[in-house]
């Protein structure tokens, strides 16, 4: 093989393909497309939380120059058209259905967050629909908002939807409820926390946007979207809100520039350009402005939760139970369901064998914006709550934190916890003693008295992290409510000239699929990746697929690759052996080669690939002509990355300003196909762990239930000093269901971090809790007020 194929294969740091045209300006991001006659649409929006409309009066707008039409949520009922849908079915504890209100694509009769959708304009420049939207007179009745998670389920709140009293959309519960009281009654210790989890708003860089489009002669609809599922968004259209059949309607996702989930969900712009294109007989071009994402992207996390952990006279986890109300917000987004109940209570067990757990969770509507999942999904909430608590449990009974999860940690493989999920392989411990040999855990007394010597307070915390990713195997997630499979596709087509082009349903909006994809054709085949081309995010070039998050383009859509390649490869060896007159079986395939075992004859790649195509002579019965392959893998389990992530953290208590001053994560992904690209996953997720830990903070004003924090001047992202250099550290165990024996990479840092934080964070003030994001305001009024930690 040549030097340039070995470098580039499994395990190598390749430099990402794609970032050519991305740092060069030659990305396709859906704002860069326009279609000749495109019109520009724009949303008027509800300025309240909870309103009845009396009535709309377009007639001043309709007459404003440019505009070609304005649409309200009756244009859609009379069109017929569905409401938006959210596709995971969640069985309350009573046995009875998910409560779901009605989400019309455009408000009908009433409009439930600030930010809700009442009417379309579409003119001829972007500019002229946003005017003629201040011409539209809207006669609100407005009417109290229910906000605050703690109060919404009472019969004083304002109902959301008639379709769910108390507000309650489920009342879920998971694991044995008898078991857990029964090692509750024997426990010598425990320990309770109360936690809220901040409610987060995702901010890609790229904010969402759609083209729609309708070809009058064939009857065919395209939509051009800022999507990380485009097949999916297809189904949904079609099958659902009936926008057009599903052969009728193509989808394409071009460039994302990030998605962190949010752009998973089927949302209300999109839908109403696709409608309205075949209305106007024009292509409708709609692309986010920066405080509309604010207001109407799915939001994230948002929990209020209560936890005991049992622990017996050494120190050991008895049973756990947990209490979580959850924000669902207005309407159900398209997975919010999924993402508190089934992502977050089957990982509360941890990375600890804990033999009894009892978690119950009520999903709930307030007058706020969608809450659905964002990078991690109801695991950094699980993960959050079991870290904070152990760390309490650690700090109440006065054993050191390594050591009471040292000491609780599950070390025989595979094991089944309470909640569902069956943990493969591991080796949790590890990781704990690599991170903490990395951070030097040993000399942390000597650093915290330098730091004191110095004015300041040091602390360090733990988050000995475990997740589920592939968001799979399809039967298991269809017995728990999911309407759709979630496996994956590929296609891979070699081309006469021995270059090779890869369909994959996953989609890339920044993970590097183009590159770390070609780097397993390359490892496989003894290609150059700059011969291999991988496709992704066209309804029309993909047959279908399932898309991009859960951190499963890895273990599920490579290893879809995987079988497809297992294909072509059996048929390429059919080639050879019939080109150089031996049998299949005779056949080896390596660096590009195929040889007859034990014979000196060979041919190279492009040599059968050439063959493939001309067929000349093949035995028609045996071998077909081409070599083109296609596969759909569904995995057998989860795959369960895991790790250790400790934070060291200095504070000002003059000020209150916290300093990160070391940073360490261990991480076992399993097999790692390309380290830059993990380690930049990696940075990028506990940049978001930092940001909810320390800054980041979505705010409804509790009684008028505006968005407090809908913009940059509210809402604190991290920015780069906040953030140190981080440590990273590698740990290794094959996951064992999946061909390649990896794990995914993309969520673990957003999981992880957020506990390591606070733990060190409450560590250096000497309190029990504070809660996130500990700005340096918050800090500094703890460090005012300095409740101790109390021993029970
Ligand atoms: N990889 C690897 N070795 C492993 C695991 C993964 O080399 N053991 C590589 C993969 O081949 C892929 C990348 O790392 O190129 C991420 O893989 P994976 O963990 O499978 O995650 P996905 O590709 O499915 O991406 C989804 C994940 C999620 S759920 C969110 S949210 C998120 C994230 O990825 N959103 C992102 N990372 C993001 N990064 C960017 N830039 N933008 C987003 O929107």
């Amino acid at each position: 093989m040549s030097d340039s194929v070995t470098e580039q294969g499994i395990g190598k740091p390749v430099r990402r393909k794609e970032d050519f045209r991305f740092i060069t300006g030659n990305g396709h991001y859906t704002d860069d497309i326009n279609r000749p006659r495109q019109t520009h649409a724009y949303f008027l929006r509800s300025p309240h939380a909870h309103a009845k409309i009396r009535s709309i009066d377009t007639s001043a707008a309709s007459a404003a120059p440019g505009v070609v039409a304005i649409f309200t949520g009756k244009d859609i009922a009379a069109d017929k058209l569905g409401g938006l849908i959210c596709g995971w079915t969640i069985t309350s504890k009573d046995g009875s259905p998910m409560h779901v209100g009605a989400h019309p694509v455009l408000a009908l009769d009433t409009v439930r967050y600030v930010g809700d959708h009442v009417a379309m304009i579409i003119a001829e420049t972007q500019a002229q629909a946003k005017s003629a939207a201040e011409l539209i007179e809207v006669d609100y009745e407005a009417l109290p908002a229910t906000v605050a998670l703690a109060t919404c389920q009472t019969p004083a709140a304002a109902q959301v939807h008639a379709e769910a009293p108390r507000n309650t959309c489920f009342e879920w519960e998971l694991g044995n409820k008898a078991e857990t009281e029964a090692a509750f009654a024997k426990a010598s210790k425990i320990v309770k926390i109360d936690l809220l989890n901040n409610r987060l708003i995702p901010n890609a860089m790229e904010p969402r946007a759609a083209i729609g489009e309708y070809d009058k002669g064939s009857g065919g609809y395209t939509l051009h979207t800022t999507s990380q599922n485009p097949h999916v968004a297809r189904l949904v259209l079609s099958a659902f809100v009936g926008v057009a059949p599903e052969h009728k309607l193509r989808v394409i996702a071009p460039d994302v520039g990030g998605g962190f989930g949010s752009k998973i969900f089927i949302y209300a712009e999109e839908t109403a350009c696709v409608w309205a294109a075949a209305k106007v007989g024009r292509p409708i071009k709609w692309t986010a402005e920066r405080s509309e994402s604010f207001l109407s992207d799915a939001h994230g996390r948002d929990h209020m939760s209560h936890a005991e952990l049992a622990l017996d006279a050494n120190g050991k986890f008895l049973a756990l139970r947990v209490k979580t109300v959850a924000n669902l917000g207005a309407y159900l987004s398209t997975f919010a369901s999924a993402t508190p109940t089934y992502l977050y209570g089957t990982l509360l067990s941890g990375q600890y064998d804990i033999p009894a757990i009892y978690v119950e969770v009520d999903g709930v509507y307030t007058h706020t914006a969608p809450v659905d999942a964002y990078r991690g999904a109801g695991r950094p909430e699980a993960a959050y709550l079991i870290e904070r608590i152990v760390e309490t449990a650690a700090r109440e009974t006065g054993v050191d934190p390594a050591e009471i999860r040292r000491r609780n940690f599950v070390t025989s493989f595979p094991h089944q916890t309470p909640v569902i999920m069956n943990y493969d392989t591991g080796n949790f411990a590890a990781s704990l003693d690599k991170a903490m040999e990395i951070i030097d855990y040993k000399s942390f007394p000597a650093r915290k008295y330098e730091a004191a010597r110095r004015g300041k307070l040091r602390g360090i915390g733990f988050s000995t992290y475990i997740e589920a990713c592939g968001i799979a195997p399809s039967a298991a997630v269809g017995s728990l409510g999911a309407g759709v499979g979630l496996w994956e596709s590929a296609e891979v087509r070699v081309n006469p000239t021995g270059n090779v082009e890869v369909l994959t349903g996953s989609h890339s909006h920044g993970q590097g699929h183009e590159t770390t994809f070609a780097q397993l054709v390359s490892s496989r085949l003894g290609i150059p990746i700059d011969q291999i081309e991988i496709i992704h995010g066209d309804t029309d070039k993909v047959q279908f697929g399932m898309g991009t998050y859960g951190s499963r383009s890895g273990a599920v859509g490579m290893s879809a690759i995987v079988k497809a390649l297992d294909k072509v490869e059996a048929k390429a060896k059919k080639i050879a052996a019939h080109l150089m007159e031996a049998a299949a079986e005779d056949i080896a395939f390596e660096d590009g080669r195929f040889t007859v075992k034990g014979t000196d004859k060979s041919l190279a790649w492009a040599e059968v690939s050439l063959a493939a195509y001309t067929a000349h002579g093949f035995p028609s019965s045996e071998i077909e002509p081409g070599l083109k392959e296609g596969a759909f893998y569904d995995p057998a389990n989860f795959t369960f990355p895991a790790g250790c992530h400790i934070c060291e953290i200095e504070i000002d208590p003059e000020t209150g300003i916290p300093q990160i001053v070391n940073f360490v994560a261990v991480d076992d992904f399993g097999t790692i196909i390309n380290p830059m690209i993990v380690e930049g996953q990696v940075h990028g997720g506990i940049a978001q762990g930092v940001g909810q830990a320390m800054l980041e903070h979505g705010v409804y004003d509790p009684e008028s239930g505006q968005l407090v924090t809908g913009s940059y001047m509210d809402y604190t992202m991290p920015r780069a000093d906040n953030l140190p250099s981080f440590n990273l550290g590698f740990t290794k165990t094959e996951c064992p269901s999946n061909p390649l024996g990896m794990k995914g990479c993309g969520e673990a840092g957003a999981i992880a971090s957020p506990p390591a934080i606070i733990n060190a964070i409450t560590d250096a003030l000497g309190v029990r809790d504070i809660e996130m994001p500990a700005t340096p305001a918050r800090i500094w009024a703890t460090i005012q007020s300095k409740p101790r930690v109390a021993a029970e």
